[in-house]
């Protein structure tokens, strides 16, 4: 998380300066009084253009039509949780299932899929990336996550919403995690998803709930999601970078 602030401190820098050195070139008719007007009320406009950027990410991910669906969205990393709790929940077609969703919020609860599928839907055909070099288009139906946000109400203090999932990753038993923060977490594409081409979620593709974190890579859309916490810091989670890979070295904002 700090190497992430930095960096983002670093590139605000750089366009800071980079914008100065733009308009010390063309000054050289300016009085030295009016030239630093200048420069200041830029540099003010330049440093919130930058943060409007980086930091209020509203766009949306383009969109597709029926037509550019790939034939098959292939699986990646686990296909079929290896835990015993999951496949039970499997063979019951997930009607046990309980998502959980608390942390710091005023009004924690549970939901099973029905009521995940009794909130408004939305569906999008979208794009996905994945680091090891293969992209998919598919068709997802959930329900946007801010939905359930507004239902528990998180504090003012949460900053980050962590999703917890089923599948042990290593002999260690660690499990899948990943992170988001509440810019995206609140963005209208934002899903959890239960639906991939009209048809149930797979589980292969993340069974009976999936996260769309569309603009961000394939890493960051956490499949087998169990429990969704929200919180004030990632540095206190497993191995305290906010996410499974980003343990190992991925960048946490993976943005596209
Ligand atoms: N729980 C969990 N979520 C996960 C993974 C995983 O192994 N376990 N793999 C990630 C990676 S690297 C990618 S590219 C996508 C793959 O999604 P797919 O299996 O639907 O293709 O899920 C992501 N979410
Ligand atoms: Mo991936």
């Amino acid at each position: 998380m700090t190497s992430q602030k930095n960096s983002r401190r670093r590139f605000l820098q750089r366009v800071l300066v980079s914008g100065g050195a733009l308009l010390l070139s063309g000054c050289d008719q300016l009085s030295r009084s009016e030239w630093f007007a200048k420069l200041l009320g830029s540099a003010e406009r330049l440093s919130f253009a930058a943060q409007r950027l980086l930091l209020t990410r509203k766009a949306m991910a383009q969109e597709f039509t029926e037509a550019d669906l790939s034939p098959d969205f292939r699986s990646n990393g686990t296909s079929n949780p290896d835990n015993p709790e999951y496949q039970a929940l499997a063979a019951g077609r997930f009607a046990d299932y309980r998502l959980q969703v608390g942390g710091l919020v005023a009004r924690p609860r549970t939901y099973s899929l029905d009521d995940l599928k009794a909130l408004p839907s939305r569906t999008q055909i979208t794009r996905h990336d994945c680091v090891e070099g293969w992209s998919a288009i598919g068709k997802w139906k959930g329900v946007q996550l801010s939905r359930v946000l507004e239902q528990v109400e998180p504090h003012a203090s949460a900053r980050y919403v962590v999703f917890h999932c089923a599948d042990p990753m290593d002999v260690s038993g660690e499990r899948y995690y990943e992170s988001i923060d509440l810019e995206d977490a609140w963005h209208a594409q934002t899903l959890l998803a239960y639906e991939l081409n009209d048809v149930p979620l797979p589980i292969k593709n993340g069974a009976p709930v999936r996260v769309r974190v569309e603009r961000q890579l394939g890493y960051k859309m956490a499949k087998y999601i169990m429990r969704i916490e929200l919180v004030d810091r990632l540095d206190h989670i497993a191995g305290g970078e906010g996410g499974y890979w980003e343990d190992r070295g991925y960048e946490w904002y993976a943005g596209i």
